[in-house]
């Protein structure tokens, strides 16, 4: 006995200089689809994104605070039942997310609106990148742009006729790994996209050929960029952040955004998407401006965005 309460400080110590190391950092959880201001007309799927550091245990949502339907395993898709919602008004979604260790963390909280009457619009679809026609090598960014009047619920991509995966995040992109595929062959991809009213539609067809890989050494493949904010037509005031999805066979070098055709920005190895804050108030004048980047590669091809126009206010 007396020998036992003698180690007993020597537990104790070895207790405290061992502390267990726990988790306090909560999960990132989001919601994909409805987003904003979406405009529902039938049962559509809720799809969450979530994820800890640690490792997930739940992933649950609420509709206007009452708490739905929760998984404890990905995919975190759900089915919004609108049968028991209220037409025209405006209605809150956000979803949550556990941790082993218990921490909660809860997504920004998105608006949208059950529609009176069902959807008979289709929605619209175009690839934006790459181009029909272009030669591609390593990992494609595949990108559509859908609208739609009420909502665009998800982007299908197909790579000769198959599907290949679906997105509900905007931009709508897919990362194709041409590895797999012989050099010089001639590929076509397409997109669908879904609205909210169970309406589909199809993008034009384009082809692209893989690089030969086993061909010239040189790259005479341009860099792609394409503008993700803002959008052309629109209004902006005060500092915004400009953001460009830039993409290359072998990498972007340098990026160069210009304002009436004037150099304002540029950057080396710029991330994609490059994020720029530009400083509008120099050109707050309610008249129009014109914007575009400028992205280069190593061997020194180029690729523009198209001309975007925004009102400075
Ligand atoms: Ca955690
Ligand atoms: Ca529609
Ligand atoms: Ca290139």
């Amino acid at each position: 006995m007396k020998r036992f309460l003698l180690l007993l400080p020597f537990i104790f110590l070895l207790g405290c200089s061992l502390p267990e190391i726990s988790d306090v950092i909560p999960p990132v959880t989001v919601v994909m689809y409805p987003y904003e201001g979406a405009v529902i007309s039938q049962n559509v799927q809720i799809t969450v994104q979530a994820s800890d550091e640690t490792g997930l245990s739940k992933v649950w949502y609420y509709v206007d605070g009452v708490k739905k339907e929760e998984k404890t395993a990905a995919p975190y898709t759900f089915t919004l039942d609108i049968s028991g919602l209220t037409k025209k008004v405006n209605h809150v979604i956000q979803s949550a997310a556990q941790d082993k260790d218990g921490n909660i963390g809860y997504s920004p909280v998105v608006n949208f609106i059950v529609a009176d009457s069902p959807d008979i619009t289709p929605p619209s679809v175009v690839i934006t990148n790459p181009q029909g026609g272009q030669v591609v090598e390593g990992i494609v960014n595949i990108i559509a742009h859908a609208e739609d009047e009420r909502s665009v619920q998800k982007v299908a991509f197909f790579i000769d006729g198959d599907s290949v995966g679906a997105t509900s995040a905007y931009p709508y992109m897919y990362n194709w790994n041409t590895e797999g595929y012989s050099d010089s062959t001639s590929h076509t991809i397409y997109a669908k996209a879904f609205d909210s009213g169970g309406n589909s539609a199809i993008s034009p067809v384009i082809t692209v050929t893989v690089y030969p890989r086993t061909g010239p050494a040189g790259d005479t493949t341009p860099p792609s960029a394409l503008f993700l904010y803002p959008i052309t037509g629109t209004t902006v005031q005060g500092t915004i952040q400009v953001s460009v999805d830039l993409s290359d066979n072998r990498g972007v070098s340098q990026a160069e955004f210009y304002v009436d055709g004037q150099l304002t920005e540029s950057a080396d190895n710029p991330d994609s998407p490059w994020i720029y804050n530009w400083d509008t108030s120099s050109k707050a004048d309610s008249s129009a401006h014109s914007l575009y980047v400028k992205a280069y590669d190593e061997a020194g091809n180029v690729g523009t965005t198209g001309l975007l126009i925004v009102t400075v206010q």
